[in-house]
């Protein structure tokens, strides 16, 4: 039975991010050595070592690993999805996007490097990424499923993808009649598609069948959904926590939310429907599902 609480579970999920954080920082860090021009490559370094909890990476390899495949066949593309994640994050944090300040607790690319230099290293990763797919991957993988993932990451961060997303948030901003059905094309862009990708291009790898992709499709689009509702929940109750230290000094634009439609309660309950949901299209891999499955109720259950 998969469908354990992460209190009964027996798996240690903890150590197994931890180990698995360790060997994705590991690749990241080899697949940019510092060369001339440096600059370039120390701004790419930056924030793509800035240490984020790696879940995109770790959901592609567990994967592949879930249908029997091995952690070297999708390192490659697990790197890549961090890029294109980390690439994403920079140009997000621009002063012509969110103009943020402040990224996994360090200044943001911009701040450090300038704008210019920022949108160049978004540029590099993002292509690094494709290039590390291509070149890296082993070769005991067909490579036909080689040149699949390289077409999924393509459409999952493309104007089908993230950069759709991106582009309708940006046309809510300040909005304050945006319907759940636009908040809903918001994060199944902006953070479902990458992670949908993440699990279908692990798949892939492994050889899943087409009905299992889509079983990994359903997947993917639920935890996002999950994982987006438990930020804005997090957001809220970081806020509150900061408004009690400065007094009501709260700086932050007024946006439409799951808690602004749905309340904290409610935006909670449907985060562990979701994962529910999730957890379900999981059931045909029995116990080759539990990291996936402890993975999704990771999202609901973490606090930062
Ligand atoms: C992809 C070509 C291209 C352009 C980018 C800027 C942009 C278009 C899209 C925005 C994407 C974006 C900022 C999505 C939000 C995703 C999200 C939920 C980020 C937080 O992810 P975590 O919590 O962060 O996994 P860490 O730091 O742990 O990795």
């Amino acid at each position: 039975n998969v469908y354990k609480t992460p209190e009964e579970a027996t798996f240690n999920l903890a150590l197994y991010l931890k180990q698995r954080q360790k060997l994705c920082d590991t690749a990241l860090d080899q697949a940019i050595p510092i060369i001339y021009p440096e600059k370039i490559y120390e701004a790419m370094r930056y924030s793509l070592l800035a240490g984020g909890k790696r879940v995109r990476p770790i959901l592609c390899l567990a994967t592949c690993e879930m249908f029997g495949g091995t952690i070297e066949m999708a390192m490659p593309t697990a790197c890549a999805v961090e890029m294109i994640h980390t690439m994403s994050l920079i140009h997000d944090d621009l002063p012509a996007m969110d103009n943020d300040d402040y990224r996994r607790g360090k200044l943001t690319n911009h701040k450090v490097y300038g704008d210019d230099v920022a949108i160049l290293a978004g540029d590099g990763l993002l292509a690094l990424a494709f290039e590390f797919v291509a070149t890296q991957t082993p070769q005991i993988v067909d490579r036909s499923r080689v040149l699949q993932v390289v077409a999924r990451l393509g459409r999952a961060l493309g104007a089908a993808g993230l950069v759709g997303g991106q582009v309708v948030d940006l046309e809510s901003e300040g909005k304050s009649d945006i319907s759940l059905e636009t908040l809903n094309f918001i994060h199944r862009h902006k953070t479902a598609a990458l992670l949908e990708a993440c699990v279908v291009c692990g798949g892939i790898l492994a050889g899943a069948s087409s009905e299992d992709v889509q079983r990994l499709t359903r997947y993917a689009q639920n935890i996002g959904l999950a994982f987006q509702i438990i930020d804005d929940i997090l957001d809220v109750t970081a806020t509150q926590e900061q408004l009690g230290k400065t007094a009501g000094k709260d700086q932050r634009a007024k946006k439409v939310t799951y808690p602004s439609l749905w309340g904290l309660e409610e935006s909670r309950l449907k985060a562990q429907e979701l994962v529910k949901a999730a957890c379900a299209e999981l059931e045909p891999f029995k116990e080759r599902a539990e990291p996936m499955v402890a993975i999704a109720h990771f999202i609901t259950s973490r606090n930062h």
